[in-house]
C-alpha cells in the first residue's frame, strides 16, 4: 500500500534533504511514502565501526567492505528493485522511474569513496544506475533524484491529467516554450495563438514546438519519438505529396 524507500547511507541525516521541499515531501507527509534511512556503520562490526579499507593490489583511496555493505542489505532487501548509484551503471531513465513507481518501493544502496567491493555487487546483484557521466563525492544526491523521479509518478502525488500526458507521446519530447503574464514583456510579446482560446490551435503549436526543439537539440530522442510516434494522416498526406513540392533541403 505505502511505497516504502531504504536508503543505505554513512549519511542517513542528508534523507529527506531537498525531498522535504517538493512535491515528494508532501507525499512523505500525506504518507504516500515512507522514508527508511539505513546507516551502513551501524553493520560495522568492531569496536572503530571500520566500513572501508585499503584496496587490494594498492591504489589510491578506500574502498567499503563488503561483509559491512552486506549485513545492511540483508535487514531490508524484500521484493523492491535494489539500486545501487555508480557513474558505471546503466543511464537512469523515465522508463526506470515509471517502473519504480510501480513497484512496493526500493531500496537505494549509496556509495562513498572509490566504491564498494565488488564481491558484494555480484552477491546482491543490485540494478546498478547512473544519471550520466560524472563523478559525484558518493551516490546520496543521485539517490535522491531517483527518488524525486519515482514518487511523482505515484498514484495520488500529481495531478491524474499530467501523468495521463506523461505516458504519452510526450515521454519522447522535449518540452514546448511556456509563457504566463504579462503577455508582453521588454518589447516580447507571447505567440498569439496562445492568446487565441483555440484549444486546438494551442495543442498543435505546442506539439510542433516540442518537435523543433528535440529535432534541434536531441537527435537521439528525434529518432526515438519518430520510431514510436505513428505518422498522423495530416503527415501521411504529406509524405504522399513529397515529390510535389518541398523546401530544399527539408526531409
Ligand atoms: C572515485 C574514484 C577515484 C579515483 C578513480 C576512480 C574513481 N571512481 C570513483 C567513483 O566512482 N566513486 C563513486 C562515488 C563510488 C560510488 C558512489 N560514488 C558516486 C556515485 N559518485 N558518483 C556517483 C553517481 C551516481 C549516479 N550517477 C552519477 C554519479
Amino acid at each position: 500500500m505505502t511505497w516504502r524507500a531504504s536508503v543505505l547511507t554513512l549519511f542517513p541525516e542528508m534523507f529527506p534533504g531537498p525531498l522535504a521541499h517538493s512535491l515528494a515531501g508532501r507525499a512523505l507527509a500525506a504518507g504516500i511514502w515512507t522514508l527508511d534511512p539505513v546507516n551502513i556503520r551501524d553493520f560495522a562490526h568492531d569496536r572503530h565501526r571500520t566500513v572501508d579499507d585499503t584496496p587490494f593490489g594498492g591504489g589510491p583511496g578506500m574502498v567499503m567492505r563488503p561483509d559491512v555493505i552486506d549485513a545492511a542489505l540483508a535487514t531490508v532487501v524484500d521484493d523492491r528493485p535494489t539500486v545501487y548509484l555508480t557513474p558505471r551503471g546503466r543511464r537512469f531513465t523515465q522508463a526506470d522511474a515509471q517502473r519504480y513507481a510501480a513497484a512496493s518501493g526500493l531500496v537505494l544502496l549509496c556509495g562513498r569513496y572509490e566504491g564498494i567491493d565488488e564481491r558484494v555487487i555480484d552477491a546482491r546483484a543490485p540494478e546498478e544506475i547512473s544519471l550520466g557521466d560524472y563523478v559525484l563525492s558518493g551516490g546520496e544526491l543521485a539517490a535522491m533524484v531517483v527518488l524525486d523521479a519515482a514518487i511523482r509518478l505515484l498514484p495520488g502525488v500529481m495531478g491524474a491529467a499530467d501523468s495521463a500526458t506523461e505516458e504519452s507521446f510526450s515521454q519522447h519530447l522535449l518540452e514546448y516554450p511556456h509563457y504566463t503574464r504579462p503577455a508582453e514583456w521588454q518589447g516580447r510579446r507571447v505567440p498569439e495563438v496562445l492568446l487565441s482560446g483555440h484549444h486546438g490551435a494551442v495543442a498543435a503549436w505546442r506539439r510542433a514546438e516540442a518537435e523543433r526543439i528535440t529535432r534541434a537539440r536531441r537527435p537521439d530522442l528525434w529518432d526515438a519519438y519518430r520510431a514510436a510516434t505513428p505518422a498522423s494522416p495530416l503527415a501521411s498526406a504529406t509524405a504522399a505529396n513529397a515529390h510535389v513540392a518541398s523546401p530544399a533541403g527539408a526531409p
